[in-house]
């Protein structure tokens, strides 16, 4: 076995369960050939359905598919997989992915955010260690200062990666937390700041306040700052994930999703959903507790998963 197929089945290993889901599944109606054109369309809706790609993203892909395939009097069932990853694709790429912002003149800053428990404290950990592999200086900054334990959480993980985190005290404006964090990092030569911050329900106005002003006071330190401000997303959250980035994107201006927990869900449609409704990208997925648990995502490795098993198909 070549260094890239084992390479890729790490990486697949990531989507297994959507594979074992959402893949099976579309073979299974794609291979059932017993039933008629109308039955066979409203088994791919439910079961696009199941897997979280959401009541309108899936009537679309019903849609588009219905029309490419009309005009074909019979369609093997490879064809219909290879239809449907060619719709997935489309809808996927109809909103370019746009790449993530590096600051050319001082740090970096990328701005963690999301509901409570969906993982951003271990991915600015993940994150970290991941930069850090790329050679560059990163520092983490506390500023969940909201829950008890949360600076310590992260201030272990930056032991652990021997970096800097810029901590504040025990309910302190969390802001202030973030521009002592941004001047550390300029007098430092800091690449990358990694922030974190408190989990929030989307519907809280006042939290989804304190992150407006969070956003306003880094791009005061450093300019264009936060180059990056990441939704951190439990993959398990379902369509709840569409709200979610929905709201935060309208109080933070979003530029990528973070998809946690992808280990523990088959359901890997909802990053169809997301690009589809909101045109925002899945930067990374998390796959696991350690720190080596992260992976870029990859559109055609994540396509690979549902239906590379199609030239088994007949
Ligand atoms: N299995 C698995 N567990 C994960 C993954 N990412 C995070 N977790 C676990 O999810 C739990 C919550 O993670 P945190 O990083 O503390 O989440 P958080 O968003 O910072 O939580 P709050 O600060 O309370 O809002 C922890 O037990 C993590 O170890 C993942 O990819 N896979
Ligand atoms: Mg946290």
């Amino acid at each position: 076995m070549g260094f890239f197929n084992k390479d890729k089945n790490k990486y697949l290993h990531g989507f297994a369960k959507t594979n074992d889901s959402l893949g099976k599944k579309l073979k299974f109606v794609t291979e059932n050939k017993k039933q008629n054109k109308e039955d066979f369309m409203e088994q791919l809706m439910v079961t696009l359905i199941e897997a979280d790609i959401g009541y309108k993203t899936s009537e679309l892909i019903c849609d588009r598919f219905f029309e490419t395939c009309q005009n074909y009097y019979y369609l093997f069932a490879k064809d219909i997989m290879n239809f449907l990853g060619q719709t997935f694709r489309d809808i996927y790429f109809e909103k370019p992915d746009q790449d993530i912002v590096f600051n050319e003149n001082g740090p970096t800053v990328i701005l963690m955010v999301g509901v409570n428990g969906s993982g951003k404290t271990s991915t600015c950990a993940k994150l970290a260690n991941r930069y850090l592999k790329e050679d560059k200086k990163v520092a983490l900054v506390a500023a969940d200062t909201f829950r008890a334990g949360a600076t310590e959480q992260l201030e272990k993980w930056a032991e652990r990666l021997n970096i800097k985190c810029i901590s504040g005290n025990p309910n302190e404006d969390p802001s202030s937390v973030l521009v002592k964090g941004c001047r550390y990092a300029k007098d430092n030569d800091i690449d990358i700041l990694i922030c974190d911050t408190a989990g929030r329900l989307q519907n809280k106005v006042n939290l989804m306040g304190e992150l407006e002003k969070m956003s306003r006071v880094v791009g005061k330190e450093i300019e264009g700052a936060p180059h990056n401000t990441w939704l951190v997303l439990d993959a398990n959250t379902g369509q709840n994930g569409l709200s979610q980035a929905e709201l935060f994107n309208e109080i933070t201006n979003l530029n990528g999703i973070i998809l946690t927990k992808m280990d523990g869900t088959s359901k890997g449609g909802i990053i169809i959903a997301i690009k589809n409704i909101t045109g925002l990208p899945v930067r990374y997925i998390t796959v696991g507790e350690q720190l080596d648990d992260i992976q870029d995502f990859d559109f055609d490795m994540y396509l690979d998963s549902i239906i590379g098993d199609l030239k088994h198909a007949s």
